[in-house]
């Protein structure tokens, strides 16, 4: 996770461009109150633009310190006080980033410098959850968003048992959900890590209310308006272009949802997995079924070819937390990019504290875009956690990498970039890769181990894609209104029959709050920024490898330790969102749109092997 500086916190996050074709607002309310700054109230001309840019661009920097500095606290020590801490300085993040937006609107029509336009462009969507007008309303908003946010980082499923209480935390919920083969103990945790989202359904729902009126006192028709401005084109574009690329990859989900249903029919049965309905949430290795490769040794295609077990690898070698982190930042290095800071190992969380609360979902930071750049992260010694320190690391480097810029370009190119990085340097963790690190004994290289190997890696980013795609539509239709209170479950669960072919494995009316279960939901993270992360990463690494020469299949390729694939990768972080995101796709891919063409490409031999194993089997939902 990451936001401009730190993505998932609630307020300020990582944006898109100026573009001539970009939708305009509506016509914004007068400020709620008077702008400090007599810059503001000049009259509009390219001049006291430029003051107004420095002086909102220094306050927002400002601000953003005591922002993050709360944030950490309160996300690494849950408590009343330090949640206290934490609303009263998003309350001050949102009046200022929506009384710069609102002063920012005098400057529309007067014609600027590009970088003047950009950055103007960038005040107007540099925040995801507006202040409403009323000072008593954003002070509740600003207690909702903390509310939901420790709600879910202190979320537990609590059983009685003969010895008493028993509770247990999503890490360890998670555990089961990875390793255990038992339908009902899998439902078990399954329904008890969900029944932590029930009470978080009315709040949501205020919140979704008042959350809208700060985003119209803006000039957007909703939040999800403002949040789909975020990638330099207009809001209803960015749904074709999600539909467009979702067209691209769906045929191949399609063949891995069949191919999985009938393996998994295989083990539980068809009276639990069906012959040809969608697969039950829970049977997937993940809580939200979002990453299947917990459940690769029950749909390993070829068994014994490639042995990809680097989680027991790392127990029994007995990794710590620090030295995966330092894995990670060899990668890097590796590449030619910086060592990280000494005060990244002195200020990181990386291992979950005892005896205190805090959000354990993994997330970078650059506290008050100083370059004081954090890791907060539970780690535990598996694959899946390696994966997510490369990708958190991925955001540490494009922080360090566009650190100099003005603080409005201190982000992604757009959000999804921001979320690609991390996870392209992991399509370059190949078998040998692995081996070399001493994770992996052998590396077989043939055919057969290959189909494995990229059976693991589609369990985990093909399996992704309509789930990446699903948060977000659902949110949109939340902020809408197409989706009222009433129906938010309904609405949920249908949209993830839709795209993902998964049902609840349990009756869920609406007196669940299944969305809520997902930390993006509470947390008011944006989701549609992964999707396109998942596009983008194979774009990125067909590339890199390019760059670095690679010959032959795209799946063999592994950029590490090459300084010319580095080199480029290095060239687009330097760019932060100093130009619109095409631009920046065009200086590390020589592409300017977003397109499925690498995915493909990397997975084909599965594809094949997939389409050729699923025939006679009637596939779909
Ligand atoms: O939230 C994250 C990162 C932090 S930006 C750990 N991810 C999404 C998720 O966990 O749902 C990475 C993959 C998708
Ligand atoms: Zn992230």
């Amino acid at each position: 996770m990451q936001r401009a500086l730190l993505l998932c916190v609630t307020t300020l996050i990582a944006c898109g461009g100026s573009d001539p074709t970009d939708k305009t607002p509506t016509p914004l309310p007068s400020a709620p109150r008077e702008p400090r700054n007599p810059s503001a109230v000049a009259a509009p001309s390219a001049e006291s633009a430029a003051r107004f840019i420095v002086d909102a661009e220094t306050r927002w920097h400002e601000q953003i310190a005591e922002s993050d500095h709360a944030q950490w606290v309160n996300q690494t020590f849950i408590t009343d006080d330090t949640d206290f801490l934490a609303t009263r300085a998003a309350e001050r993040d949102m009046a200022l980033t929506t009384e710069l937006v609102q002063q920012a609107a005098r400057y529309q029509g007067v014609e600027l410098s590009e970088e003047a336009a950009r950055k103007l462009h960038l005040l107007r969507i540099n925040t995801v959850l507006p202040s409403p007008p009323a000072p008593e309303e954003r002070r509740e908003l600003a207690t909702l968003a903390t509310d939901m946010n420790s709600m879910y980082g202190t979320g537990k499923y609590c059983q009685q048992t003969a010895s008493g209480e028993k509770c247990r935390t999503l890490g360890e919920l998670s555990k089961v959900l990875a390793t255990s083969r038992d339908y009902d103990e899998l439902l078990d945790v399954w329904n008890g890590w969900h029944a932590i989202a029930k009470p978080m359904r009315e709040k949501y729902a205020r919140f979704v209310t008042l959350g809208n009126k700060g985003a119209e006192s803006i000039g957007w028709k909703d939040l999800g308006e403002l949040w789909r401005a975020k990638f330099d084109m207009p809001p209803a574009a960015l749904e074709a272009e999600s539909e467009r690329l979702w067209a691209q990859v769906q045929p191949f989900y399609d063949s891995l949802h069949c191919y999985v249903r009938r393996k998994l029919q295989a083990h539980y049965g068809e009276e639990r997995v069906p012959k040809h309905g969608p697969i039950p949430a829970h049977v997937l290795g993940n809580m939200w079924a979002q990453d299947w490769s917990n459940i690769y040794p029950l749909v390993e295609p070829y068994p014994g070819q490639a042995k990809l077990d680097v989680t027991k690898a790392l127990e029994t070698k007995r990794w710590t937390a620090e030295k995966m982190m330092r894995t990670g930042e060899s990668f890097f290095t590796g590449l030619g990019l910086p060592p990280l800071p000494e005060t990244f190992w002195k200020h990181s969380l990386i291992e979950k504290p005892k005896g205190r609360e805090v959000v354990c979902h993994a997330s970078a930071w650059d506290i008050g875009l100083t370059g004081d750049v954090r890791i907060k992260m539970c780690t535990e010694p598996t694959e899946e956690d390696l994966v997510t320190i490369h990708h958190e690391l991925g955001h540490i480097y494009y922080y360090l990498m566009y650190g100099k810029l003005p603080p409005l370009f201190q982000q992604g190119a757009h959000e999804g970039f921001h979320e690609g990085i991390g996870d392209t340097l992991v399509l370059s963790m190949t078998p040998a890769y692995l081996k070399s690190l001493g994770l992996l004994q052998q590396t077989p290289n043939n055919p057969k181990a290959d189909i494995d190997t990229l059976m693991k890696r589609a369990l985990q980013r093909v399996a992704f894609l309509p789930f990446g795609k699903v948060i977000d539509q659902w949110r949109w239709q939340v902020f809408s209104g197409a989706v009222k209170p009433d129906g938010y479950n309904a609405a949920w669960w249908k949209l993830r029959a839709q795209y993902q072919g998964i049902a609840p494995p349990s009756p869920r009316g609406e007196e669940h709050f299944d969305a809520g279960a997902k930390y993006h939901v509470p947390a008011n993270t944006p989701y549609a920024r992964y999707f396109f992360a998942h596009i983008l990463q194979f774009q990125f690494h067909r590339a890199l490898c390019r760059a670095a020469g690679h010959q032959g299949p795209l799946h063999t390729c592994s950029i590490a330790g090459n300084a010319a694939a580095g080199e480029k990768l290095a060239t687009m972080l330097r760019m932060g969102a100093s130009k619109p995101w095409p631009d920046a796709l065009f200086a590390i891919a020589g592409e300017r749109t977003m397109d499925a063409s690498a995915l493909t490409e990397y997975f084909a031999p599965l594809r094949a092997y997939l389409d050729e194993a699923n025939q006679g089997d009637q596939c779909g939902w």
